[in-house]
């Protein structure tokens, strides 16, 4: 049986350099690029797996899949790549810890419901405090030995699985690294009777990612009349006053002119957030109308004006 790097799934081979899983020697576990990115670092830019090509292999297969995504990229673009899973499916918030003590899991879970008719929600974390064996009570539920643990690329698959593999006691390290496409094949891991594959993490059509790597701590702005605000490649336009609070992975730049000079008009009620995918999203305080120079931007209701039932 071909040998597989446990790094990053690919066969191991010592034959062409350029291509992938190569290694100078086999008995090495490591391919050269993921031992390169383990102890250095490196890693080459463009490296990528196709959606479809993921989505494909998991829906002929059978078992559950456990979609990770964490709180800042969740959106109408992740949740409709989540919708393409044909296995049973559980929604995965990864990096609990990075939450705000506010954004408690109850409310996380009725706003998944009423504004992404998600039900079935999990939340996980690689600190200690956060128990990872209920995924082993969910195959029970759902009456299989046999797992998918899929999402976006950097949502924390790969660090996931090695805390089920540390509590299980096996001594076995896949790669996890702060930088996206980490992992590039399937990796089949057995967990005593249990089958999980860790898979190849999905990509922003546009690229971005927003990372997160620390707490989500807001920012607010206080926006006087006629500011435009640039985010990366998306602007804004406010033509009154406001307030907003960004939550997100970059910086906001502040300009002030007189004319809106973009196309897009959108109305937004107060409270709302206005999604920003592969940044996070912008809560905006009063009922407004804001030009911007994307189409079909995405509003939502703000997660802590959820209400208990
Ligand atoms: N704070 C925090 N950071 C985490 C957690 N899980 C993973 N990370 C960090 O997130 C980054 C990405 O982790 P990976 O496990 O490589 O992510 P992945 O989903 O396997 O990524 P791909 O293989 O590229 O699809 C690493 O820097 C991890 O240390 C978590 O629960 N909390
Ligand atoms: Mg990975």
């Amino acid at each position: 049986m071909n040998k597989r790097c446990i790094g990053c799934g690919k066969i191991l081979q010592d034959q062409d350099k350029s291509s992938e899983g190569y290694t100078p020697n086999l008995k090495n576990e490591y391919c050269m690029r993921c031992f390169r990115l383990k102890n250095y670092g490196e890693k080459k830019e463009g490296e990528i797996v196709l959606e479809k090509d993921i989505l494909t292999r998991v829906n002929k297969g059978k078992g559950i899949a456990f979609f990770l995504v964490d709180f800042l990229n969740i959106n109408q673009e992740t949740i409709h790549l989540f919708n393409k899973i044909k296995l049973p499916k559980i929604l995965v918030i990864s990096k609990s810890d990075m939450l705000r003590r506010e954004m408690n899991q109850d409310k996380i879970r009725i706003w998944l419901d009423q504004v992404y008719q998600v039900d079935k929600v999990l939340f996980i974390s690689n600190k200690p405090s956060f128990k990872s064996n209920n995924i082993f009570k969910i195959m029970e539920e759902y009456n299989t030995y046999t797992a998918y643990i899929m999402g976006l690329t950097n949502a924390g698959k790969s660090t996931f699985l090695n805390k089920l593999l540390k509590e299980a006691g096996i001594k076995k390290e896949i790669l996890a690294s702060n930088k996206p496409n980490t992992t590039l094949d399937f990796i089949k891991i057995k967990i005593g009777e249990y089958t999980i594959f860790d898979t190849p993490g999905f990509s922003y059509q546009n690229d971005s990612l927003a990372l997160l790597n620390k707490e989500i701590k807001p920012i607010s702005y206080q926006i006087k009349p006629n500011t435009r605000l640039i985010i990366n490649d998306l602007e804004l336009f406010f033509k009154e006053e406001n307030k907003v609070i960004f939550y997100g992975s970059t910086k906001i730049e502040r300009k002030y002119q007189e004319t809106p000079q973009l196309v897009y008009k959108i109305n937004v009620s107060a409270n709302q957030d206005i999604v920003l995918p592969g940044i996070g999203y912008l809560n905006i305080k009063e009922p407004c109308q804001i030009w911007s120079n994307k189409d079909n931007l995405e509003t939502r209701i703000d997660v802590s004006e959820v209400k208990y039932e």
